[in-house]
């Protein structure tokens, strides 16, 4: 364990760790069942605190079904001490069919940029739900209030969600190890969208790199049309946290295995030996078409073929530890890559020499170290990697820093590992090149630069990782304010059927009806129709629709509704149940010439962003840019509205910005207006207001305290609660409608 493991306490929560595998395999030799534990990083980081908090780490043993319970737990307690270890229970079959299928043949793949290698077959998706949903019912079945939950990587992508829909106050943070994908790539993910939403379920989302993290991003803002910014995203009424936290290794370990461990100084000794008129070069890897073994091997044929007087003085040792073997992809990779070796050694070996050792087997920690630490280079060139603990591992064992790291550049670990010969994987001669260079180069550089690479991966190291996560994790609750609350509709219910006199204000798009590309389209419903009908219906309600769309568009589509109320522009204009004519709420809209100056601008927009378009209302302008790809459509909209503001600085018009638009009008239109003259017509013992965007918070903020005051879909609100889509508002309403008929008759 590394000293400064046992230090500092990360937090007072007891630590609920859940990843795929317990860190401790079930196996049978010879008709008896033993338990094997792993000694990988992360059961390194983790098992510190997990002792000092009394927790718990849940996760499939591998055994799939194969034992009873009993004999389960018992096998299981005897490896871990002051924490215990909680197997996951699967049918038979069932674990391995969850392991093999979704995660591994479609999220792998397409998460490291071979879609060309994904298979989706629609039954491993629901297998996929299946095996998250045993995870939930174990974890729920195991938690305690005041528990942190940690959850490990793309097998439990959607157990955040699972966890929060059972417990909404429940601590969750969620790291992934391997990389995220662009939005591009992301978007060929089947259910991609219930993915992401399975994600949102966490509070605290951490990936490698901030490369990984703005993936991710972009992929919400794409596919499920969620804004967020770079270190957090509002949902459902709360703030999850996003973080960049490259994990880290237990360097301390390995630099004691090298010093104080007879094996491993034993093994040095040997390996110095065996190799000493040689370079050596080391390549460890489990095996796996990420890892870029095939084309390590052609760039070395290259440099064999380039540099004949290396015949003799140089070995690459290829470490390749079998995995997923049961999947025909793996299958075929191990045989090209004997092949590969087979047709190496043939071409350049002698009877003394084999330039490739190959050694397809897991082999000791003790043996590894001894490795690294008598290799010349690391050759560490996956095709793209979440991180890549390889490249640090070996940094920690160069303990006199004379070893040259050749790195990926698309491996997370090269973002912080700068000092090491990056290159392009696929690039066979330039990575023979850097091969060379390494294996040349002078002594005073190798040693500066490896002192640099070992100092970082010393200071960050696995240990600082996790407590960092739990730090972040820790303080999840106690950053947030106060937000929203999930609206519980039985409350409402009770609240209308008690009041006497309802004033109703909701907003049109975004919660009555959902937001469409071209707003032309968002037509209302049949349903929508009879339901405000049936609301407006009853004589104890007041009910108005109040929308920023123009007063001829609110008539068209809701003005034959009887007994409605409609405001458009913001409010500034406002149409009164059973009455047919158009009230200026605010003064008339006058000269206004600050408008006609605008419309060049805003068509100069149009021109630079295809797709968009431009309204003009009474007492606005507007500039729609939802068609617009999202991101260039956010940063021309800043643009727009930083432009305006110095334009119209003389003027009572300002720019606002809202869901897809930038809007100018004078500043004293607003929604908040149009809900003061309502209130001041009418005296209700009952108010509700629901609206889905920034000019819906002016309503918000002057219906009274007691109001229900409603948020509809994502992002940050004052009001008191939320719902989730147009649907549950329109059910909401249908539930109200009922409720006053059902009294009535
Ligand atoms: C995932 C992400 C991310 C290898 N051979 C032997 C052996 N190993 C150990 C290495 C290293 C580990 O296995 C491999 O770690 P990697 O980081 O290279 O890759 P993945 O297994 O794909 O892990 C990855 C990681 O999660 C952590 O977040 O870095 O990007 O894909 O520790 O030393 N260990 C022993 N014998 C071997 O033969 N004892």
């Amino acid at each position: 364990m590394s000293p400064s493991a046992s230090t500092e306490q990360p937090s007072p929560g007891r630590l609920v760790v859940v990843s795929n595998r317990l860190p401790v395999t079930l196996s049978q030799t010879n008709g008896e069942w033993e338990a094997r534990a792993s000694s990988g990083g992360l059961a390194s980081a983790m098992e510190p605190i997990l002792r000092q908090t009394g927790g718990l780490w849940i996760g499939w043993a591998g055994d799939d079904g194969e034992l009873d319970p009993e004999q389960r737990a018992s096998l299981l307690s005897s490896t871990a001490q002051d924490f215990a270890y909680i197997p996951v229970e699967f049918p038979p079959g069932a674990g391995e069919a969850f392991y093999k299928g979704y995660p591994n043949q479609t999220v792998w793949p397409l998460f490291h940029l071979f879609p060309a290698r994904m298979n989706f077959d629609p039954p491993s998706w629901h297998d996929y739900v299946a095996g998250n949903e045993h995870f939930a019912a174990t974890v729920a079945a195991n938690l305690r209030e005041g528990d942190l939950i940690w959850i490990h990587d793309y097998h439990l992508m959607l157990l955040p969600r699972m966890l929060r829909e059972q417990d909404p106050a429940i601590k969750l943070g969620f790291f992934l190890h391997i990389p995220f994908p662009s939005s591009e790539a992301f978007a060929f993910l089947p259910r991609g969208d219930e993915v992401l939403l399975g994600l949102l379920g966490a509070d605290l989302l951490a990936f490698h790199t901030h490369q990984h993290l703005q993936h991710f991003r972009s992929c919400l803002l794409r596919i499920l049309a969620i804004e967020s910014s770079m270190d957090s995203v509002e949902y459902q009424g709360r703030t999850i946290k996003l973080e960049a936290l490259p994990i880290g290794i237990d360097p301390t370990g390995l630099a004691s295995l090298i010093q104080h461990d007879p094996r491993t100084k034993e093994r040095i000794e040997e390996l110095r030996s065996q190799y000493a008129d040689k370079h050596v070069i080391v390549a460890v890897d489990r095996l796996d078409y990420t890892k870029g073994i095939p084309e390590r091997l052609h760039a070395f044929r290259t440099l064999m073929r380039q540099r004949p007087d290396l015949k003799e003085k140089v070995v690459m040792l290829q470490v390749a530890v079998p995995s997923r073997e049961g999947i025909g992809e793996y299958q075929s990779l191990s045989s090209e890559i004997n092949e590969l070796v087979g047709e190496i050694n043939g071409e350049f070996g002698t009877p003394q020499w084999t330039p490739v050792m190959y050694l397809r087997q897991s082999i000791e920690r003790s043996s590894l170290a001894a490795l690294y630490a008598v290799a010349d280079v690391a050759w560490v060139t996956p095709l793209r990697d979440g991180m890549n603990l390889v490249a640090k591992e070996y940094c920690a064992c160069k303990l006199n820093d004379d070893g040259v790291l050749v790195l990926s550049q698309f491996a997370g670990a090269a973002v912080e590992m700068g000092e090491a010969l990056l290159v392009n994987p696929y690039d066979e001669e330039q990575v023979a090149a850097a091969v060379e260079r390494a294996l040349s180069m002078r002594p005073g550089e190798r040693k500066r630069r490896m002192r640099h690479l070992r100092e970082r991966v010393s200071r960050n190291d696995v240990f600082d990782w996790a407590r960092r996560f739990l730090k972040s994790l820790a303080a999840v609750g106690l950053e947030q304010t106060p937000s929203a609350q999930a609206l519980n509709v039985r409350a409402v219910e009770d609240a209308y059927k008690k009041a006497s006199r309802r004033l109703l204000i909701l907003d049109y798009d975004g919660t009555l009806v959902p937001i469409q590309d071209n707003p032309g389209n968002a037509v209302p419903p049949d349903a929508l129709i009879r339901t405000l009908t049936r609301l407006a219906a009853d004589p104890g309600n007041v009910v108005a629709v109040l929308s920023g769309r123009s007063a001829d568009e609110m008539e068209d589509w809701l003005g034959a509704v009887p007994g409605l109320h409609l405001g458009a522009e913001h409010g500034a204009l406002s149409r009164k149940a059973g009455t047919e004519t158009w009230e200026h709420l605010v003064p008339t809209p006058g000269a206004m010439e600050w408008k006609a100056k605008m419309r060049s601008v805003f068509e100069h927009f149009v021109q630079r962003a295809p797709g968009s378009f431009v309204e003009e209302k009474e007492y606005s302008i507007v500039w729609h840019y939802r068609r617009v790809e999202p991101q260039f459509g956010h940063w021309l909209a800043a643009e727009l509205a930083g432009l305006m503001e110095g334009l119209l600085a003389e003027t009572d018009a300002r720019p606002v910005l809202g869901r897809g638009i930038v809007e100018v009008r004078p500043v004293w239109v607003n929604k908040g207006l149009f809900a003061s003259h309502l209130l001041a017509e009418e005296e209700p013992s009952l108010q509700l207001g629901a609206g889905d965007d920034s000019t819906d918070e002016d309503v918000f903020d002057r219906l009274g305290e007691h109001a229900w005051t409603i948020h509809v879909g994502t992002g940050r609100s004052r009001a008191q609660y939320w719902l989730k889509d147009t649907g549950a508002m329109l059910r909401l309403l249908d539930t109200l409608a009922a409720t006053a008929e059902a009294r009535a008759a």
